[in-house]
């Protein structure tokens, strides 16, 4: 089984459809939160994502935007935008867990002892911090930086963003994750 994670499209549904053409054949769609920004909710990026079924959780923009952070705004996007579209990302949980084929997968946007504050980097020193976890793979977003991190048994995954990379890498990005082989790989795409 295979698992495509984005995170991060921050309301770009062309950059997501650059990732998802960029695809391999995945059996499984996740996306780590920040599917819009606060300020700004695009119907298309989750018209995409439902046709992909993704599962998602929300980011802090979502918690920002669904929580009541931006009433101006998001007035005017219930005002102006299918009523699904909305539900899809404000019931969208804050963590998920899944355990295919016996495999446990947790995600959660920012860390894993805070959903929507605070910044794990590669080679952050709160990486050791994971290796405690009751998860063989854990699915973070928040930082716009890809990796695929060791710490103990525990595999952490930055999928990056498709959109808004922030490792000095101009490519769009997204990561798979190959459940019976264990093994999860960044992707990169060009988005010019
Ligand atoms: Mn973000």
């Amino acid at each position: 089984m295979k698992i495509a994670i984005v995170s991060d499209i921050h309301a770009d549904a062309k950059a997501l459809q650059r990732a998802f053409d960029d695809m391999p054949s995945v059996d499984h769609v996740l996306c780590a939160g920040d599917a819009c920004s606060d300020f700004r909710f695009c119907p298309d990026t989750v018209a995409l994502l439902q046709a992909a079924r993704a599962q998602c959780i929300q980011g802090n923009h979502e918690h920002m935007l669904f929580g009541g952070g931006n009433p101006g705004y998001l007035k005017k996007c219930r005002a102006q935008f299918p009523a699904d579209a909305l539900t899809y990302l404000s019931d969208a949980p804050q963590s998920l867990d899944l355990e295919p084929a016996g495999v446990r997968i947790h995600m959660i946007h920012a860390t894993p002892w805070s959903p929507f504050s605070g910044y794990i980097h590669p080679g952050s020193p709160q990486l050791p911090r994971f290796a405690k976890l009751p998860h063989d793979f854990v699915i973070l977003g928040h930082t716009h930086v890809p990796m695929v991190e060791h710490a103990g048994d525990v595999t952490v995954i930055n999928p990056g963003s498709p959109s808004q990379p922030r490792d000095g890498d101009r490519r769009g990005a997204y990561a798979v994750l190959d459940v019976e082989m264990r093994q999860a790989t960044i992707h990169r795409f060009r988005l010019d």
